[in-house]
C-alpha cells in the first residue's frame, strides 16, 4: 500500500492519502470541540477584525487533550509517517488545530514550515487531516517538488506580516499567487478520512473557506524521523519553546519528554 505513496511523497514532497482516517473523525471532532472549549496558551485568532469567518488556530495540547493523545499513539498516523519518511522511527513533534470558519476569507500566505521550527530533521512530515469536506477551491495547496529546492524562506505569519527577526537573512517567498501559472500546483477535493502528507520544506498555502455552510476544521500533525536536531533560529519560532531556548543549543538531540518517539 505504501510503496507508490512513498515515491509520490520523495518526488513531490506532498501526497494525498484516501479514506485511511475515516474511524476518527468523529473523535477528532469531538477532541477539536474541546480544545475550542478550553484554548490553549498559544491559542490565536489569526483574523481579529472579523466576527464571522475567523481563522482560529492553537497547538501544543496534545498531551492534555485525550483526543488528540489518543490519535497521536493509536492512530495509524504514526506508521504512515514512518512509511512515508522512510525512517526506522517516528516521533511526534507537534500538532495543529486550524479552523477556517464558514465564510472565512483569509488566505494562508504560501510559505513552508521548516524555517519556523526549532529543529532540524533529514526526515520530516505534516499530516493535514480535514474534519469536514472540503473542497478544492478551500483546500491547502502545495508547490510539487519545492522541497528539493534548497532553499530556506523568510517565515510569514499567517496574519500576513513577515517575522520581525531574521538572523539567517532568509529569502523572501517569491510571489507564487501571482504567477501560479510558473509553478506545479498540486492540491484535492478532501472528504472526511483522506489526509495530505507533506514534507516541512514543501511551499503551501490555502485559500480561504469558500464553504458558506460548515467550517473547515483541521488538525495537523507534525512528525519527524530518526535524526533530529535542536536548532537556534535566533530569535522567535512557531510554535515557541521558550523553555528550551538556552536550555538546548543547536545540534542537540530533541529531549524524549517532549518529543516522544511512538511506538507502531
Ligand atoms: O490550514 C491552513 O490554512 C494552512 C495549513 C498549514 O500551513 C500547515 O498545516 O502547515
Amino acid at each position: 500500500m505504501y510503496q507508490q505513496l512513498r515515491e509520490d511523497f520523495a518526488r513531490d514532497g506532498v501526497v494525498v492519502v484516501r479514506g485511511l482516517f475515516k474511524d476518527w473523525i468523529e473523535p477528532l471532532r469531538e477532541a477539536v470541540a474541546y480544545n475550542l472549549n478550553n484554548p490553549g496558551p498559544l491559542f490565536k485568532n489569526y483574523t481579529p477584525q472579523q466576527t464571522t469567518g475567523r481563522f482560529l488556530g492553537d497547538y501544543c495540547n496534545w498531551s492534555n487533550n485525550p483526543g488528540y493523545s489518543a490519535f497521536i499513539r493509536q492512530s495509524p498516523v504514526a506508521q504512515l509517517a514512518r512509511e512515508l519518511m522512510g525512517s526506522q522511527r517516528v516521533r511526534i513533534f507537534h500538532e495543529h488545530m486550524l479552523v477556517k470558519e464558514a465564510g472565512n476569507n483569509k488566505p494562508t500566505p504560501w510559505h513552508h514550515d521548516a524555517p519556523y521550527y526549532c529543529v532540524k530533521a533529514q526526515q520530516s512530515l505534516s499530516l493535514w487531516l480535514p474534519l469536514d469536506p472540503v473542497a478544492r477551491d478551500s483546500s491547502v495547496e502545495f508547490v510539487g517538488g519545492s522541497h528539493r529546492w534548497g532553499k530556506l524562506f523568510r517565515p510569514r505569519k499567517f496574519t500576513g506580516v513577515d517575522y520581525d527577526h531574521d538572523a539567517a537573512q532568509l529569502e523572501t517567498m517569491p510571489d507564487i499567487e501571482g504567477h501560479r501559472e510558473d509553478y506545479r500546483i498540486l492540491g484535492w477535493d478532501l472528504e472526511p478520512g483522506d489526509a495530505i502528507a507533506f514534507d516541512y520544506l514543501t511551499v503551501h498555502g490555502a485559500p480561504g473557506n469558500r464553504s458558506s455552510e460548515h467550517s473547515r476544521r483541521v488538525i495537523s500533525t507534525r512528525w519527524l524521523g530518526d535524526q533530529a536536531q535542536y536548532v537556534d533560529r535566533g530569535g522567535e519560532t512557531s510554535p515557541p519553546y521558550p523553555h528550551l531556548s538556552g536550555v538546548l543549543k543547536t545540534g542537540d538531540p530533541l529531549p524524549q519528554s517532549e518529543f516522544p518517539f511512538i511506538n507502531v
